[in-house]
């Protein structure tokens, strides 16, 4: 059965970061492995791909010919672009259409229920379930018992239980060949990269905290799967010799949580001579509380440049409303950021939250001011958003408040603001946090310093009109 996975674009066109959708590249690793050669992978995302809903039945009979099974990744935001291209796939090939991703992890049902086009969803990982999805239906066979998928029966709604996939390193890498790796932008997400040819990797899948704003426990589970450092290493090798990578960036969301996984990896990198060649970066953050002085002088010694940290707010009393566990206060904060600095150069980017609930706009001057005072290199207020699969989604919808999915994106506080809150108000704060910190002649020389080709100019333009 020839299977096309598409990774949509945002129709209203406001996606602004592009790296490589390795979900989806991994499914058709799996499904290449499972004798499945039939599979291709379509980035919407990118420049030359960009097409309505109309003419993409025209697109994929011209690069691939008639899919019999088409499957889309969904986030929150991309629902209704999915409801519009699936429609015209469907109509056009009456093929099969799944859909997974984060959104499908954690809604399931309101997918099955909102787009009559989609007949499976994937609510766990798909790398065991697709390759035997797919087999069953060449077969006939019936597919009711199989775990991680969502389907309509008679009038009912059908969701089957979640299986987490025990051995990563089963599906060695995502199918890098699929992929069309140079056409993605040379800065996939934020502002700056080090080197030009940049690819994500990822070392572990989930989370255990609780932190009530986010997703991530939920759609990858709370405990923590690894990959040997072994494995990454064979990867990023493979991304260097073939595709000429020379910056990595992990996307793990907890690549520090056990001590023993980021000391071996950064060893397996540096034994490999790996750290010679390229540069990394963990652009998904890393919990400032799992680190120590030994980690982050490994990090930086096997190639590590920068990571992302999430402080969130600069008020105890937010930071206990959004359950930072084991990193609830700014004394600590602080004491880490500072042990970072002591130990390595690493440069480190503070992620703020503005307009949380229950956070006053003084907590959230409170925030400004703590940036001001902390020696972080970069700094990202993202304004609020209550993103399905977290508890404060569940919250809201507990009160019946309706939120408007498709405008979901910390970028912009449009989907939803918290009682006592304005949008304008949200907007100034941000633009305020982000100019006082930036202003500062010694952050502002920092940033320049990193700017090495008119590209990147242009690129910080372009970003921030966005
Ligand atoms: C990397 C990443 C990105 C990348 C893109 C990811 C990609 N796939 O290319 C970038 C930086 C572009 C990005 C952007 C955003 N992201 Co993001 N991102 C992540 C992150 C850190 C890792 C994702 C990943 O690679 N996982 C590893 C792979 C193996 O897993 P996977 O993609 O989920 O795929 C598996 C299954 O879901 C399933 N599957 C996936 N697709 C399909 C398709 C089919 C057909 C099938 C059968 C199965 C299937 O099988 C795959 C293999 O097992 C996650 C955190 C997380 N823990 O997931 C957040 C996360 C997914 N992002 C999130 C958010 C909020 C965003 C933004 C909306 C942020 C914003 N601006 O506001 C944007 C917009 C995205 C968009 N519309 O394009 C939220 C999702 C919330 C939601 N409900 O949608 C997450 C969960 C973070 C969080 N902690 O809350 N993101």
């Amino acid at each position: 059965m020839r299977t096309l996975l598409i990774f949509p674009n945002k129709i209203d066109g406001s996606n602004y970061w592009c790296t490589h959708p390795i979900g989806i590249g991994y499914l058709a690793k799996s499904l290449k492995m499972s004798g499945f050669d039939d599979v291709a992978i379509l980035d919407l995302r990118l420049k030359k791909n960009r097409i309505s809903p109309e003419d993409l039945p025209k697109l994929v009979m011209k690069k691939f010919g008639k899919p019999d099974i088409v499957g889309f990744t969904m986030f929150s935001n991309t629902f209704s672009s999915v409801l519009k291209y699936s429609e015209f796939l469907k109509k056009k090939f009456d093929c099969i259409v799944l859909v997974g991703g984060p959104h499908a992890l954690f809604e399931p049902q309101d997918i099955l229920k909102r787009n009559p086009y989609v007949d499976i969803v994937f609510n766990g990982e798909g790398e065991e379930t697709l390759p035997e999805l797919i087999r069953r239906l060449q077969k006939g066979e019936a597919i009711d018992n199989l775990p991680n998928i969502s389907f309509r029966k008679s009038d009912q709604i059908v969701i089957n239980e979640r299986k987490f996939i025990e051995d990563l390193d089963k599906f060695p890498m995502p199918e890098w060949d699929l992929i069309e790796v140079k056409d993605y932008p040379l800065t996939p997400v934020g502002i700056f990269t080090k080197r030009k040819k940049v690819a994500s990797v990822i070392t572990t899948r989930g989370c255990p905290y609780p932190c009530t704003y986010c997703g991530a426990p939920k759609s990858m589970g709370k405990k923590i799967r690894k990959r040997s450092p072994e494995n990454v290493v064979q990867e990023i090798e493979y991304l260097v010799s073939k595709y000429g990578i020379e910056e990595i960036h992990f996307w793990d969301d907890n690549i520090t949580f056990e001590k023993e996984h980021i000391i071996n990896l950064c060893r397996a990198i540096k034994q490999a001579g790996l750290h010679k060649k390229i540069v990394w970066a963990c652009s998904n953050g890393v919990r400032l509380d799992r680190l120590d002085p030994e980690i982050v002088k490994e990090m930086e010694s096997a190639g590590c440049y920068y990571f992302l940290v999430g402080i969130e707010s600069g008020s105890d009393r937010v930071l206990k409303l959004m359950r930072r566990a084991q990193l609830s206060d700014t004394k600590s904060i602080r004491e880490k950021i500072e042990i970072v600095k002591k130990h390595s150069k690493i440069r480190v980017l503070g992620a703020f939250i503005i307009g949380f609930p229950g956070a006053t706009p003084q907590d959230d001057e409170e925030s400004i001011r703590f940036a001001l005072s902390l020696p972080i290199d970069k700094v990202a207020f993202n304004t609020f958003m209550p993103y399905p699969g977290s508890e404060e989604y569940n919250k809201l919808k507990l009160q019946g408040i309706n939120i408007n999915i498709d405008e979901m994106d910390y970028h912009k506080p449009k989907a939803y603001i918290a009682p006592g809150r304005n949008e304008k108000e949200i907007k100034r704060k941000v633009l305020k946090g982000l100019f006082l910190f930036y202003i500062r002649p010694k952050i502002l020389f920092g940033i320049l310093k990193e700017i090495k080709s008119l590209s990147q100019i242009i690129m910080i333009i372009q970003r921030l009109l966005k």
